[in-house]
């Protein structure tokens, strides 16, 4: 099945050993800065050696995340000239709510101002204090929220998803028997809901099959608990079933879309990722009953529910591209110029997480550094030294990202310490990804004999860390 996928990309679909070609036209162009390399050194020193803290105008490359930073079409940007900015009621949220319920088949759509606030809403709403939240490595803002209301996430991936090795196609997957013995143990009032993030960012951007999520899904009916999706990167899962799940390939992908979300009982979205546009998101339901117990809640936090922290012209923006990204040249292009850069970088050595992800290349920090403790913060001191050999902006996936486990205070150690290179949208071409590849490599040559990596210089006591904390050298 996966060899059937990688030969797929290796051979191209439009030109023979070239890769894609790049399904639209640029009209709109950014300068980008180059520093020199004292310039490179001064800047990250002055951010603590975390890459969060840099100025964006001190940055070639940008890979620091996909959120938001997507080029959008001229299509989307016509779309915003007819936003309708009505406080309640706007026409443009009505459409946005149908393609949602097109797209989707939820029929409840509250709009919120991006991902992590939908997450709000819903940990407000299901998760008390004792209750768990099983699912596949949930993302930091997820566990972030669940956490805040005194929840627990409790991680359910497969083994395969565990490690950076293996040609598994699906590493995104819960294990299904982790999963039940979990649901069996706590019993439903236990358990706020079950989650699939699809594909999952934490390991890897690493996708979930229907199979599995129909398996998911016939557990939580069996014991009576809702299913919910992290959405923020379903076309490009969708994308992977159509390639890799075997009775997928001749569907479209709206068809495959249809078919994942039949399963569950509402969605929390990022529209930054594969909504397409720079700010936005929303949470879909099933249920009117729990619809109507989060609107008031909607209005609280977000603004009235027609338009939930967006403008109309967001709302029109996201509304186009959550069509434009189902459209199969757009993911064939997308997928397959992240596995370019996947592609390149092992070939010159790299450890990279394989399968290659939807949305970015994880570079394995603990085998790059393969001498650095493990404690000592190697995936982001691979940040900070590609940082400083190009200007190449990563972000770290890993020990300092994991935190500290909230009923024990220790510092939580991840099965992967990764520095991911996420690719946005539609910005970069294949010329930006040999400079990339030739920069990563430049470090990783130079960090060959490196005893040592990170430590604290101040740590941000509560939340997300990796966000604020500044780092010395050990
Ligand atoms: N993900 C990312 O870079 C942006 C924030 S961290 C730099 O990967 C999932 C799977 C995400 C995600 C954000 C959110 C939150 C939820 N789920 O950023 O609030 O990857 O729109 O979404 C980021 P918002």
């Amino acid at each position: 099945m996966l060899s059937h996928f990688f030969l797929l990309h290796s051979s191209g679909a439009r030109f023979k050993n070239r890769g894609f070609m790049i399904p639209f036209r640029i009209k709109v162009v950014e300068p980008i800065r180059f520093l020199s390399l004292k310039e490179r050194e001064q800047k990250i020193g002055d951010a603590g050696l975390n890459v969060f803290r840099l100025k964006s105008s001190d940055v070639t490359i940008d890979l620091l995340t996909d959120s938001g930073t997507s080029a959008m079409s001229n299509a989307q940007w016509a779309a915003m000239m007819i936003g309708d900015e009505a406080y309640a009621g706007s026409t443009s949220f009505f459409k946005l709510e149908k393609t949602v319920q097109e797209l989707m088949g939820l029929p409840f759509v509250i709009p919120t101002h991006q991902g992590r606030a939908a997450e709000q809403l819903l940990d407000f709403t299901l998760v008390k204090p004792g209750q768990m939240v099983p699912g596949n490595t949930h993302f930091d803002t997820t566990k972030a929220h669940i956490e805040f209301r005194g929840g627990r996430c409790v991680d359910c991936t497969i083994k395969e998803g565990k490690t950076p090795e293996g040609e598994h196609p699906f590493k995104g997957n819960l294990d299904i028997q982790t999963l039940e013995t979990c649901l069996k143990k706590e019993g439903s009032e236990k358990i706020a809901y079950v989650l699939i993030t699809m594909t999952c960012n934490s390991n890897g951007g690493q996708p979930v099959s229907l199979e599995n999520i129909a398996a998911v899904a016939a557990l939580c009916k069996k014991f009576k608990v809702k299913l919910f999706l992290d959405a923020a990167r379903f076309a490009e899962n969708a994308y992977f079933i159509q390639q890799r799940e075997k009775g997928f390939y001749e569907k479209s992908i709206g068809e495959i879309v249809q078919r994942m979300f039949s399963f569950a009982d509402g969605c929390t979205m990022s529209a930054k990722k594969d909504g397409l546009v720079p700010i936005g998101g929303f949470l879909a339901l099933r249920d009117k009953i729990l619809f109507e117990t989060m609107k008031p809640h909607d209005i609280l936090f977000e603004g009235f529910y027609t338009y939930g922290g967006m403008s109309g012209m967001d709302m029109e923006a996201m509304a186009q591209g959550l069509k434009e990204v189902i459209q199969k040249d757009y993911l064939e292009h997308r997928v397959g110029q992240v596995a370019y850069l996947g592609r390149r970088l092992k070939k010159g050595g790299v450890p990279v997480v394989e399968p290659f992800g939807g949305h970015a290349i994880f570079i394995d920090g603990r085998e790059f550094y393969k001498n650095v403790p493990k404690d000592q913060f190697p995936a982001q001191l691979a940040c900070v030294e590609i940082y400083k050999e190009g200007g190449v902006r990563g972000v770290e996936v890993g020990a300092c990202l994991a935190g500290r486990d909230p009923d024990t205070g220790k510092n939580i150690m991840p099965a992967l310490d990764l520095c991911r290179l996420a690719i946005p949208r539609r910005v970069y071409t294949q010329e930006h990804f040999d400079y990339v590849a030739e920069i990563v490599l430049g470090a990783h040559e130079k960090g060959k004999g490196r005893k040592t990596g990170l430590k604290f210089d101040q740590e941000t006591p509560q939340g997300i860390r990796h966000f604020t904390s500044t780092f010395k050298y050990v």
